[in-house]
């Protein structure tokens, strides 16, 4: 029986993928088989994540560009056209978080976070989405939402919004584009140990609140979330349209 898992002879772009998260799905789908480009915006963290890659044995490339730009995204697309890669798979993972209270917080503030968290996930999209219908290839669109994406907590209010839209991004582009063999689903991690929580983590009081509001009792692990991008990257998904699997240990069960 065939390897539903296996990425080989694919190549994936994964936004936001010099650290944390991103870094993780393009280190396990590449594990797994796929060319995997990178995209950051800064040289120094590019270099350390193509380097970890390429130690490995990764096929590994990137670009650096604002996801939030359309001028920039076109242009790297156009490149990669021009260089005759096609790209199978997208995972939109670019994301910043930014906590203030709604009553305090600016509209350039709010703007930053929806571009960055959500626009950016329908620029890439759109690009790639354009190239697999033209090329009657099919294709795997992955978008990164959140716990955040089912439920709130308050200060975070344009990252909640952004990946609610998320939510339900996936599912329009799973339903305009399942007709060309695009899969389009998404995944909601829950408290993950990333540079992003950080402040969180050394924060004890929420340090614990995390702790006891998932049934698993602990913080996840970036490579944990690895599996599920690889299941909805390959084959093995190929009838999955317009999910969003979470990997939370369990919290959203118990709302
Ligand atoms: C926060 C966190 C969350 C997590 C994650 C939860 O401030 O509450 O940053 O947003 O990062 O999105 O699923």
């Amino acid at each position: 029986m065939q390897n539903l898992f296996n990425l080989s002879g694919k190549t994936a772009l994964i936004t936001g993928s010099t650290r944390g998260l991103g870094l993780a799905y393009a280190q396990g789908l590449a594990q797994a088989g796929a060319r995997v480009i990178l995209n950051g915006t800064r040289e120094e963290h590019m270099q350390q994540a193509l380097a970890s890659l390429k130690a490995q044995g990764c096929d590994a490339h990137g670009f650096l560009f604002n996801v939030a730009d359309e001028a920039e995204i076109e242009a790297v697309f156009a490149r990669l056209d021009a260089e005759q890669i096609a790209v199978d798979i997208v995972i939109n993972n670019a994301g910043i978080q930014f906590r203030k209270p709604m009553l305090e917080l600016a509209l350039a503030d709010w703007q930053r976070v929806l571009d960055v968290n959500l626009t950016s996930a329908f620029l890439v999209a759109r690009a790639a989405a354009r190239r697999m219908v033209a090329r009657n290839s099919g294709g795997k669109i992955i978008n990164i939402g959140s716990l955040t994406s089912e439920a709130a907590r308050a200060t975070v209010a344009p990252y909640t919004a952004a990946k609610g839209g998320i939510k339900l991004l996936t599912k329009s582009m799973a339903a305009e584009w399942a007709p060309f063999n695009i899969q389009t689903n998404g995944i909601g991690p829950g408290y993950i140990l990333t540079d992003m929580n950080a402040a969180l983590v050394d924060n004890a009081e929420f340090n614990q609140w995390v702790c006891n509001s998932n049934p698993s009792g602990r913080w996840g692990k970036p490579e944990e979330l690895i599996g599920t991008a690889v299941y909805l990257a390959s084959d093995a998904s190929n009838y999955v349209n317009g999910q969003m699997i979470y990997v939370d240990g369990g919290w959203l069960a118990t709302l």
